[in-house]
């Protein structure tokens, strides 16, 4: 199987947090007909450091579509340093956000253009241009969202809780601050509207697809969208491939399984894509409506993406000809 081979014509929406989804997009992207695949991504885990603007979400997308990120991590680039990083240290600034030496580039970048007058979707936009990004990568909101987390030891911030705390605080909930003057990005709704399969990627529900459906107008345009929404599995087992979903789910009363991401996502899911080894979920998720494809979801490759992704828009293709049927 070629992974080059453009094999999807239909119009693509994907909602996107980072390593998950741009996993998923690495397999993806290069399947598409060109034009034909849109990310929208979480922004509610930016943050500022060292007085930079850092999205880290659009970046590990950016990064991955490009072909630079670190493919071990997940984020960050490929072969990067820390120099600088180790020269902030030296004057006592807090290091544990680790920002490679060109890494740092793009935070420039996006700080200086942002503070002329920019949006965050227009600045993302240049700087897909400038890597090469064919795929349109917009932003959830140009306004800023971050996510809270509170947590038994106190308020963090989300890079506090995930990366200087590695997560290992309970969870006593999950907001969004600044929400409710958020607005979608330009093109996002227009996106969505005008989308053939929206597809969630594996990524967290709380914290990256979360946000986005929590940005006021998003959950609506989705619920008014003709096309079908077919999420992909965080959880492999009842648990997640990377970061902290399964304890999110509980602190939230629900037992991590493909029921929880159902319960999740109620009012929105047309269908879910599982690991072979959550099939035994298959019968309770149809029961609720929810179609189900099972197939190996863990992406150790981009052809194993690539086969992930065929499965969520051959199952989005199958709802759209049930969908027809039932219209006709
Ligand atoms: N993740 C880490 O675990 N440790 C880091 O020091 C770190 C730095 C970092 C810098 C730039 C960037 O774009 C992402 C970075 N990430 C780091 C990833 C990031 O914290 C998370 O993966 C996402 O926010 C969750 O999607």
């Amino acid at each position: 199987m070629s992974v080059r081979r453009p094999l999807h014509r239909g119009r693509v929406v994907v909602l996107a947090g980072g390593v998950g989804a741009a996993r998923l997009l690495r397999g993806l992207a290069p399947r598409m007909a060109p034009g034909r695949l849109t990310v929208i991504v979480n922004t509610a885990d930016d943050d500022v450091f060292h007085g930079l603007n850092v999205s880290p979400d659009v970046d590990t997308i950016l990064y991955t579509l490009s072909g630079l990120s670190d493919p071990l991590r997940g984020w960050g680039i490929d072969g990067d340093t820390f120099a600088a990083l180790g020269a902030l240290g030296r004057y006592g600034e807090d290091t544990w956000f680790q920002l490679g030496d060109r890494d740092l580039a793009t935070h420039l970048f996006r700080t200086r253009h942002l503070r002329e007058g920019r949006t965050l979707g227009e600045v993302t936009a240049m700087q897909a241009r400038a890597l090469g990004v064919r795929v349109r990568v917009l932003p959830m909101s140009d306004q800023p969202v971050r996510t809270v987390v509170e947590t038994s030891g106190g308020r963090r911030s989300f890079q506090e809780y995930l990366v200087r705390d590695r997560a290992r605080e309970a969870v006593r909930s999950i907001s969004y601050a600044g929400i409710r003057a958020a607005r979608p990005s330009a093109g996002v709704v227009a996106a969505i509207a005008e989308a053939d399969a929206i597809v969630f990627a594996p990524s967290n529900p709380f914290v990256s697809i979360g946000p986005i459906l929590a940005v006021p107008g998003i959950r609506q345009a989705l619920r008014r969208a003709q096309a079908p929404v077919v999420a992909i599995s965080p959880l492999i087992g009842g648990r997640p491939v990377k970061g902290p979903a399964d304890r999110m789910m509980r602190a939230h009363g629900l037992p991590p399984s493909p029921l929880a991401l159902a319960e999740i996502y109620a009012d929105l899911l047309s269908g879910l894509v599982v690991d072979t080894s959550d099939r035994a979920f298959a019968a309770r998720l149809e029961a609720r409506g929810v179609a189900v494809a099972h197939l190996d979801i863990l992406m150790r490759s981009p052809m194993r993406a690539a086969a992930v992704g065929d499965a969520a828009l051959r199952l989005a293709a199958s709802l759209q000809r049930r969908r027809g049927r039932l219209a006709g």
